[in-house]
């Protein structure tokens, strides 16, 4: 992969995104990148990841099912009944297929960033941290501590993110994904926050 590569996946994902999931995208593909200097990871391989983890949002609930199926991925119930969840696994799909990438880290990246899953790699960890950070998102709690803890300690990050997200849910009595639900269970071990941030 090389920086002609990451051109060419820009110009055609601007085709297929509208501008301010662009405009996003574009956002996480640099924080992933950061957020991949301050752990020692690979960089490249991050801002990959980071610019094509949501490629498949655009498409249609109709269109993301059709896809699946044609690639022999399975659709859980809840993925079948909730389509915001769909486009993550949609979208590794998509990278491999439409995009060419055949990195299995950045593919598995994309495939969780939208529930997470207990005991991510480093580089799930940094999509799903920089897709809730990154410049552009304004409306989560807790942004401006995350926006720095996510360099000091990406697992105490993903334990207070599964948590808002947990309670953001519940406040809007949207269904609940079992992997969103593990996520928060699995990584509630490195809570270190105080009593005032942890109110849902
Ligand atoms: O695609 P983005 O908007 O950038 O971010 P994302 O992939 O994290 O998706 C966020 C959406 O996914 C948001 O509307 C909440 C929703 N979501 C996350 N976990 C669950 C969920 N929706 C349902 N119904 N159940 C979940 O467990
Ligand atoms: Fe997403
Ligand atoms: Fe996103």
């Amino acid at each position: 992969m090389s920086i002609r590569d990451f051109t060419e996946i820009q110009k055609k994902l601007q085709k297929s995104l509208d501008d301010a999931r662009y405009g996003h995208t574009v956002g996480v593909m640099y924080t992933a990148g950061c957020l991949a200097m301050a752990h020692g990871y690979d960089m490249e391989k991050a801002m990959f990841a980071g610019l094509l983890h949501d490629c498949a949002k655009c498409m249609s609930h109709e269109e993301r099912v059709t896809l699946c199926r044609n690639h022999a991925v399975e659709i859980s119930q809840s993925e079948m009944k909730n389509p915001s969840l769909l486009h993550a696994k949609a979208g590794a799909i998509l990278a491999k297929e439409a995009y060419h990438i055949t990195d299995s880290d950045i593919l598995h990246a994309i495939a969780v960033h939208t529930t997470g899953i207990p005991d991510m790699s480093m580089l799930d960890k940094i999509i799903y941290i920089a897709d809730y950070i990154e410049p552009g998102r304004d409306q989560a709690p807790n942004l401006a501590y995350l926006r720095k803890m996510a360099y000091r300690d990406l697992d105490s990050c993903i334990a207070l993110i599964s948590h808002d997200t947990l309670c953001y849910l519940q406040t809007k009595n949207y269904a609940i994904d079992p992997a969103t639900e593990e996520t928060y269970h699995f990584y509630k071990q490195y809570r270190k926050e105080t009593d005032e941030i942890w109110k849902c």
